[in-house]
């Protein structure tokens, strides 16, 4: 059962113009970690307002972020044949080109996607690596990071909230079976863009939520990603390889009762540079119930989806579109 720490705290914590000074030029909200205190409110409201924000002062070693761009750079560059017989079996790896999901999109992108295992004495993921580009370490030690960094931000998200138990959503992501997968993505320079070389016309990854709880996303100095606002504009989010951006996937946003919102975003293809991106999916065990805290819900309120397992939502996931509201089907 979780508790408020302060009843109060649900309410209006922080006032919107505070939360939009938070804002960079480019309306993205920036969080630093190291400004702890200032920032689990920040967070609180970005994840609010906009469901997604660039994270600084991480403390992750922008060696660890180099070493594996390198080496999935240098994953990418091998030939196709070999790249999809490393990755053709589903299970740890998948090696996907052009294809996004089971059902028919597309986009200007080659992938490879890891399902996470954690060894149950240290906590430490387990990747049985038969690709001979990623070091053991290049690959484990970015996962532990992004682990750490998801329970870290979790547990900001539910002080700003001002939940007493401050494990309420990271322990769902820090559990043996949490369902936690990565994916190294390399968009090529797309010679049919008609852009200037920021941006063009041609999807890179198609506009779509993440089914899971929070993503991680770090990106090399190649801009392509946009989210979409509230209001349905869309926004460029700058790259930048010395930061992370955080995404609020659907089921926080159910755990929330809608709080916080499930960041609509799309990756467009840029017509001269190749972006490389690297994303860890926190997601829950495949047994979790997922429904709204009874602490996120004013007395009398209900809850606005009816509680479904994580197995559930993601096996109706993969039988939808990338751009379909996979929540719709949950919605009471
Ligand atoms: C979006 C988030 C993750 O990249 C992902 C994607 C998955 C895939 O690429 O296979 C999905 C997509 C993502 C959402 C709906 C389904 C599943 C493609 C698709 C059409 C790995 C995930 O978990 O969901």
């Amino acid at each position: 059962m979780v508790v408020l720490n302060n009843p109060e705290s649900l309410q209006e914590h922080i006032s919107l113009g505070e939360v939009f000074q938070s804002f960079d030029d480019h309306r993205i909200p920036v969080i630093d970690m190291l400004k702890h205190d200032e920032s689990v409110s920040l967070m609180v409201g970005a994840c609010e307002e906009v469901g997604f924000f660039k994270v600084i002062n991480h403390g992750v070693p922008m060696e660890l972020m180099a070493t594996l761009e390198a080496e999935a750079i240098n994953f990418f560059s091998m030939n196709h044949k070999e790249k999809e017989k490393m990755g053709r079996v589903p299970n740890p790896y998948y090696y996907g080109s052009k294809n996004i999901g089971r059902n028919g999109d597309v986009g200007w992108i080659e992938y490879l996607l890891m399902q996470i295992t954690t060894n149950t004495f240290n906590s430490a993921p387990v990747i049985t690596t038969n690709i001979n580009c990623f070091s053991r370490c290049g690959l484990n030690d970015y996962i532990m990071a992004m682990r750490k960094l998801s329970c870290q931000v979790l547990e900001m998200m539910a002080q700003g909230l001002g939940l007493q138990d401050k494990d309420a959503f990271s322990r769902l992501v820090m559990e043996e079976d949490s369902d936690t997968m990565f994916r190294l993505n390399h968009y090529p320079p797309c010679p049919h863009a008609d852009g200037d070389g920021v941006g063009c016309n041609i999807t890179g990854f198609g506009e779509h939520t993440d089914p899971q709880l929070i993503s991680i996303l770090r990106s090399n100095n190649t801009s392509g990603l946009q989210i979409a606002l509230k209001d349905e504009t869309w926004v460029t989010v700058p790259s930048d390889n010395t930061s992370f951006f955080v995404n609020i996937g659907d089921s926080l946003q159910v755990i929330t009762n809608g709080r916080f919102k499930s960041v609509k975003h799309r990756v467009l293809a840029n017509s001269l540079h190749s972006r490389v991106s690297m994303i860890y999916f926190g997601g829950p065990s495949p047994k979790e119930k997922i429904a709204a805290l009874p602490v996120m819900m004013e007395e009398g309120e209900e809850s606005n989806y009816r509680e479904f397992t994580w197995c559930e939502y993601k096996m109706s996931a993969y039988k939808s579109k990338l751009g379909d509201d996979r929540l719709a089907l949950f919605h009471k």
